[in-house]
């Protein structure tokens, strides 16, 4: 696999176990059926259980049944995921960093007994509700609404776009809170079996098909007031699980990229034109140098990402100038590695179309490329462009 400036020498016996366990698994587990999943538009849920049972769920945290493995260890388990698809990594990036993140910073000593155990296996699968139907990139505009009744809350309003809703048991749901002053947005764990509640799927993705994604819809909700995650008030609570997750996809895509590579320099070494491998000619040379470089510089990024993470220093928008960086890098080498195959390259027999098809969500999600561009921009001048 594509290491070209050998950064495998410094990972410890612990990181290279979760990575080698996560490509096996891939390998195994998930290889041999994506292809159909994509195109049937399923996730592949009789491995929902066995990534739980695996550890892929949160590794990073502790207590709980939780490992508290290192950021770079985490880091390679989402390359390793993506490698197979996006849909993987994001089933482990929602539950783990959108799902068990936020009620382990911010939830109540009974939140956290009633659900991380059972997240951190896969019994109980959860869903992140913040976009909104007409706010995505600005959620902060939310109209989804929590008015305290007695020792309830009621909840209305509608989610869209969520990885997870339709086989989720519980949602976190970011709403306002009307009863507080300036109605600030709270974080609410509700289970999706409630009174009111409906997650209807979303069909005919042409992009991220191995995965479920759904709504949210909202009617009159009522949950007890223990529902409401505690420990965090405002648009810092949906926006700090974000970076969570933000990490895990600047490993990903490179993990997408990485398979893309790989298969375009088998394809290239092995299939003949004019009487000799493709690979032997300079374009395509060059095509593969570009890759293996942009990929490694990616690569570099997230290790680097990884390191201030673990000692507490990494900034948001660092982590928004990886996402930028490694999403777009993946998304263009994932079309150079299609064109590379040739005719074979536009079918589900070789993943490069697959990966591409995928990227158009990533790049999309978890902030679009050019929300990252304007975090970085406020960050560079100090001006923000989004008021
Ligand atoms: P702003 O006024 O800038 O900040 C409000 C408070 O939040 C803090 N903050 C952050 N904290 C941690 N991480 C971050 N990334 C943070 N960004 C901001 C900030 O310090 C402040 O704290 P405090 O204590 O001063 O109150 O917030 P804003 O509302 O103006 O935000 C602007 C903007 C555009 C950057 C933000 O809205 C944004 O990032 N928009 C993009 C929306 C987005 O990414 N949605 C993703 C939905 S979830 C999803 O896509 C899941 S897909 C998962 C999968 O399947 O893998
Ligand atoms: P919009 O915000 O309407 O943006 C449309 C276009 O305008 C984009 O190109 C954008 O970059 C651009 N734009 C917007 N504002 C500006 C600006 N100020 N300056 C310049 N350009 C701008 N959300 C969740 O809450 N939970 C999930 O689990 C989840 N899973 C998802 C799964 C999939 C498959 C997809 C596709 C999306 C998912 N999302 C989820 C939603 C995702 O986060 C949003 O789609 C994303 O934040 C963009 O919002 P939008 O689609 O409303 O686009």
């Amino acid at each position: 696999m594509l290491d070209y400036v050998g950064l495998e020498a410094d990972l410890d016996e612990e990181e290279r176990l979760i990575r080698d366990t996560a490509r096996e698994f891939v390998e195994e587990q998930v290889n041999p059926d994506i292809g159909e999943h994509f195109e049937n538009g399923t996730f592949p849920e009789e491995l929902i259980t066995e990534m739980g049972e695996l550890g892929f769920y949160a590794p990073n945290l502790d207590g709980y049944g939780l490992p508290g493995v290192s950021e770079t260890a985490y880091g390679l388990l989402m390359q390793e995921l993506e490698a197979g698809d996006s849909g993987i990594r994001s089933m482990a990036s929602v539950q783990g960093a959108l799902v068990m993140y936020p009620i382990h910073a911010y939830g109540s000593d009974e939140q956290k007994e009633r659900w991380l155990a059972d997240l951190g296996t896969g019994e109980k699968v959860g869903c992140f509700g913040l976009t909104e139907p007409e706010h995505g990139s600005n959620p902060s505009a939310m109209e989804t609404r929590a008015e305290k009744d007695g020792d309830e809350y009621v909840l209305s309003g509608s989610k869209t776009w969520i990885t997870n809703s339709p086989i989720a048991d519980v949602a976190v749901v970011w709403a306002r809170d009307t009863s507080a002053e300036d109605s600030p947005v709270r974080g609410f764990l509700v289970e999706t079996d409630r009174d009111g509640v409906s997650t209807n799927k979303i069909d005919e993705k042409l992009s991220m098909r191995a995965s479920v994604t759904g709504e949210i819809g909202l009617s009159n909700v009522r949950v007890p007031e223990s529902a409401v995650l505690p420990g965090v008030s405002g648009m810092k609570g949906p926006l700090s699980c974000l970076t969570q997750a933000r990490y895990g996809i600047t490993w990903g895509a490179i993990g997408a990229a990485r398979d893309c590579f790989e298969t375009a320099r088998d394809y290239a070494t092995d299939r003949e034109q004019f009487g000799k491998p493709i690979g032997g000619f300079q374009l395509q040379q060059g095509k593969l140098a570009e890759m293996a470089t942009q990929i490694t510089t990616a690569q570099l990024l997230s290790h680097r990402l990884a390191d201030l993470k673990e000692r507490g220093d990494l900034r948001p928008q660092q982590v928004s100038m990886a996402k930028y960086n490694n999403v777009s890098m993946a998304r263009d080498q994932a079309r150079v590695a299609r064109e590379m195959l040739g005719g074979n390259g536009i079918t589900l027999d070789y993943s490069p179309m697959r990966h591409l098809a995928n990227m158009e969500t990533v790049y999309t999600y978890e902030g679009t490329h050019d929300i990252h561009s304007l975090i970085l921009g406020h960050d560079l001048t100090g001006i923000p462009a989004f008021e």
